[in-house]
């Protein structure tokens, strides 16, 4: 087994196209001799091997696979690297990498590719930037990966003396959590007793029939989650079984689903319908909910208007400030109020170039830090904010990679 320091000094390659097929896909390779070793493999249609191609030069030829070969475009940016561009198929790029492997090169992903180039910070924009759902959420992790969190870290870290640093940390934490946000959407959960149109409700939300939707109370059994977007931020929606007390053990199931749900949600949307009432047996789950987590909707106001000959159904007492909304998801009446309502509560984006945390990681050390300025410990805290500068980054990323 070669030691830590001679496995650095490998050859490495990693596949910097998404896996799947494309219609290109790249190869990187790094290494003292990785021209050699890239011309045990390639024939240049030149005939000049690689390794005597000027810097920068575009070759172009022929990659011998263990069965076969195939047309390649090879580059050497600088001494020690080479990129493999090769038809974008997974059978070519994983041929082409099998041969790497064979000549001694190490694979590694792309992530740990760019941990050998770049600090900690650069490297978690990058990835989470490459996972970015939305243009909005890609601005923000710009200007992170353009370095506003690591110049305001190492401000602080130089204001040590000046006891201006806890309020900075402060604010960065403020900032932490919609931070969190542009890398995990928010989890949006509509809940309420059955039949009163929930399901119909996500569907208006969303644009499309995602859900089962039946006139029999008790139809949505399991969570669904579908993602969107609402002014820029990434949200999950979760359809929820309709909250009762009842003997059916799968129903029961899923109401325990929505218990939970609930429990774990960013923001709930409480359905109630004009006319049906809403059971006091529900009120343990609605109370759970903080008031910044809801949003009060009363849904069919169709059927309102028709008892009322007209009059806009009547507010609920247990609204929150924002008021109730009426909504009719069969109209769709309602439906960008709400989705308004919701925008508000998420808020707003970072102004351009404020430094954001966006990993839970960097959150952790941020809170550690301010804990150990609180108790007067500068040396505690000054190693939190030197790992958050330059510590490993965490195996798993806190955010998803589709
Ligand atoms: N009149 C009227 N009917 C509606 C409205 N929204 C939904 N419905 C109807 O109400 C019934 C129940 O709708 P769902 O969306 O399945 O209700 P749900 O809350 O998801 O029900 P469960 O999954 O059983 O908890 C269906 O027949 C819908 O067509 C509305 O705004 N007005
Ligand atoms: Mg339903």
């Amino acid at each position: 087994m070669p030691n830590d320091s001679r496995a650095e000094q490998r050859c490495r390659f990693a596949l910097a196209t998404p896996p799947g097929r494309g219609a290109v896909a790249s190869i990187l390779m790094s290494g003292e001799d990785a021209a050699q070793r890239t011309d045990r493999f390639f024939l240049a249609a030149s005939g000049i091997p690689l390794a005597d191609t000027p810097l920068g030069a575009i070759a172009f030829g022929h990659w011998r696979l263990a069965d076969g070969r195939e047309d390649v475009v090879v580059c050497r940016p600088d001494e020690r690297s080479v990129e493999i561009h090769c038809h974008g198929g997974p059978i070519v790029a994983s041929g082409v990498m099998a041969t790497l492997a064979t000549a001694g090169c190490r694979e590694s992903t792309w992530q740990d590719w760019l941990k050998h180039e770049q600090n900690t910070l650069h490297v978690e924009a990058a990835i989470a930037l490459a996972a970015a759902q939305t243009e909005q959420t890609a601005a923000v992790l710009l200007d992170q990966l353009h370095g506003a969190l690591q110049a305001e870290i190492e401000t602080i870290l130089e204001l040590f003396d000046a006891g201006a640093a806890q309020e900075r940390l402060q604010r960065l934490l403020a900032n932490a959590r919609r931070g969190r946000r542009l890398t995990e959407p928010w989890k949006i959960v509509l809940a309420g007793r059955p039949n009163v149109g929930k399901s119909s409700l996500i569907n208006a939300l969303l644009g499309f029939q995602r859900v089962v939707v039946h006139d029999q109370p008790g139809t949505t059994r399991d969570v669904v989650a579908a993602t969107a977007a609402i002014a820029g931020w990434p949200v999950v929606f979760s359809d929820t079984a309709g909250l009762r007390s009842t003997d059916d053990s799968l129903e029961a199931e899923g109401v325990a689903g929505a218990r939970l749900q609930i429990e774990q949600a960013d923001l709930v949307v409480w359905v109630r319908a004009c006319g049906q009432p809403d059971h006091a047996e529900d009120n343990e789950a609605f109370r759970t909910i903080a008031a910044d987590a809801l949003l009060c909707v009363r849904n069919k106001s169709d059927l309102q208007r028709q008892a009322s000959g007209g009059e806009p159904a009547p507010s609920n007492e247990h609204a929150p400030s924002d008021g109730e909304i009426n909504t009719c998801a069969l109209s769709g009446e309602g439906v960008a109020p709400l989705l308004e309502a919701i925008s508000r509560r998420l808020g707003p984006f970072p102004p351009p170039g404020q430094p954001t945390p966006f990993t839970a990681r960097q959150q952790n050390q941020l809170q550690q830090a301010a804990a150990a300025l609180a108790a007067n410990n500068a040396t505690t805290a000054h190693t939190c904010l030197q790992t958050l500068l330059a510590g490993p980054i965490s195996a798993k990323p806190h955010f998803s990679e589709e």
